[in-house]
């Protein structure tokens, strides 16, 4: 407790959250992890899957994710049905987090991905998976096309506007969101 003692109070409502529910393991199981209430989402949605099938007017956006680069995804198919995930993600607590997994539900997703899209010397837009997203302390940080976004791949149905995707996002602290995002056409 003496190193403890001397750490920052939010840092402490950490650790102690962590070891609390995770027992003799570091890692923390999500169904039994509470939700952090420094941790909130807003302005969440999913990009319809019909709008990237018609593929007629796609926007750079659209057209990114088409092309969609697929290494360290060999398993994928290549003409599987992707979409992307954004949002505003917000922390009011004193300490930074970070967003190190999602998941969609299998009945909606085979495999979700944590991505970041960035234009090359090029001008072509590339994504690449990463391995987490920084929340800053009382902060934000926005996930949106074009930039970080979270990625559903092998998608298993049509997502139609006005449907709605539950994700479960998984946080470096243990702390874990159910957020519903609402199904929109890409504008
Ligand atoms: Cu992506």
């Amino acid at each position: 407790m003496v190193v403890r003692r001397v750490l920052l109070s939010g840092v402490v409502a950490l650790v102690l959250a962590l070891s609390a529910c995770s027992g003799d393991e570091e890692k923390a199981t999500p169904t039994a992890t509470p939700t952090s209430p420094a941790l909130s989402v807003r302005d969440a949605w999913v990009r319809a899957t019909i709008q990237q099938m018609a593929g007629a007017e796609q926007s750079d956006t659209a057209a990114g994710m088409a092309g969609h680069d697929m290494g360290g995804m060999s398993d994928q198919e290549p003409s599987g049905r992707v979409t992307g995930a954004f949002m505003v993600i917000e922390n009011s607590g004193d300490a930074p987090d970070r967003l190190i997994g999602a998941s969609a539900g299998p009945e909606v997703a085979g495999a979700v991905e944590i991505h970041e899209t960035t234009v090359d010397e090029n001008d072509v837009m590339r994504m690449r998976p990463i391995e987490a997203i920084e929340v800053p302390a009382r902060g934000s940080v926005e996930l949106k096309p074009g930039g970080y976004h979270i990625m559903l791949l092998d998608v298993q149905r049509d997502l139609n506007p006005g449907d709605t995707v539950t994700l479960t996002l998984t946080f470096a602290s243990g702390a874990t969101l159910d957020v519903t995002a609402e199904v929109r056409a890409l504008e």
